[in-house]
């Protein structure tokens, strides 16, 4: 079974491909995603916070959550010219999918609605995939998104269902796969992922693979973010996260989604240029570039220019 193109795996299976020995592991991801995908090329994209900070859900690990006393800015919605130029420099540095996160539960129909589509539209005319992570959606918020030229939603499901409720208690594990439905209805692409490092067991990270593969369709993306341990959070004290558990993880979601963009995201700064190229090695073709993520570091563009230079990497097209 293992090697084969699992189309709905079960748990048992994945349980399988994920204890593998580990450089059995990294050997199988390598080799399906030398049958699937252009290993030469990278996805590079860049996040934005368009709206920051002072947001009512409690998401354990989030910075940005309003009852956690964190050291961020709290800022209401940008204007288009600064979101633009963002974006401009973005494309120039090399990104061809441009992000927007906004800190708010859900998308609400109002006035700040109507300058994000704004947003949208402008980013797209820019020649880059727009891509957005606002919240919970409705179908018709999908399709308002869709209309102005939206090219991939991302909502993560963070970690099993099982442990949702430890992180997170503000909304449930259903509401996340809902929003999913919503964006795959509206014929969005779906980028949907987790993050490990929450004090979840590898049960949990299984768990979390089963869902993400079993959904209807597999997500076009899929960003592993290894957790940001940010002061003021509860979970500000966590263990950082191992890279072998990083690699395991990347390498399992690259053989269970074969055609499947699988992003290293968050956490980057804390692993040196050797890990990441086995992240590379174990299936992982897309990154977020820029020195910030939403509202913590990440690696220069010039830091992560060197690093393709070094490992013969090209940032792959947009639209391909
Ligand atoms: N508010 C929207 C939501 O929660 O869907 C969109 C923005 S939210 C910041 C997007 C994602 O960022 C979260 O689902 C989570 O996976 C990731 N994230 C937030 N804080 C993080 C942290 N400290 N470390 C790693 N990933 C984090
Ligand atoms: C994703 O999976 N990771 C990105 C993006 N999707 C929105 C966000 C990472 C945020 C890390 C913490 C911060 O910078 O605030
Ligand atoms: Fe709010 Fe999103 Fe952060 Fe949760 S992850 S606190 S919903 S910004």
């Amino acid at each position: 079974m293992i090697g084969e193109m699992i189309r709905k795996p079960t748990v048992e299976e994945i349980k399988e491909i994920y204890n593998m020995p580990l450089l059995d592991l990294i050997f199988k991801a390598a080799t399906v995603h030398r049958e699937f995908q252009d290993t030469g090329e990278v996805q590079v994209c860049t996040l934005l916070s368009v709206k920051t900070g002072g947001c009512s859900e409690d998401c354990a690990y989030c910075p940005q959550a309003a009852r956690y006393h964190t050291d961020i800015t709290v800022q209401a919605l940008m204007q288009t010219n600064d979101v633009l130029d963002y974006a401009r420099k973005a494309k120039a540095a090399g990104s061809t999918r441009f992000c927007m996160g906004a800190a708010w539960r859900e998308v609400r129909d109002n006035r700040d609605f109507d300058r994000v589509i704004e947003f949208v539209q402008e980013v797209n005319k820019l020649g880059m995939e727009v891509c957005c992570t606002l919240g919970m959606l409705t179908e018709q918020q999908a399709q308002r998104l869709a209309d102005a030229g939206l090219y991939a939603y991302n909502h993560n499901l963070d970690t099993s269902k099982e442990y949702y409720g430890e992180i997170i208690t503000t909304r449930t594990y259903e509401d996340r796969l809902q929003t999913l439905d919503n964006v795959r209805k509206a014929g969005v692409s779906v980028c949907c992922g987790g993050i490990i490092g929450l004090g979840e067991t590898h049960e949990d990270r299984i768990n979390m693979l089963y869902t993400l593969s079993n959904l209807p369709e597999h997500p076009e993306s899929v960003p592993v973010n290894a957790l940001v341990r940010v002061k003021g959070t509860p979970l500000e004290n966590n263990d950082k996260v191992d890279i072998w558990d990083m690699v395991r993880m990347i390498a399992t979601a690259r053989i269970l989604m074969p055609r499947t963009m699988v992003r290293l995201s968050a956490g980057r700064t804390e692993m040196s240029i050797a890990e990441q190229a086995l992240c590379f090695m174990a299936g992982a073709n897309s990154i977020f570039a820029g020195d910030k993520l939403l509202t913590t570091p990440n690696p220069s563009f010039d830091e992560d220019n060197a690093m393709f230079e070094l490992l013969g990497l090209k940032a792959r097209k947009a639209f391909k």
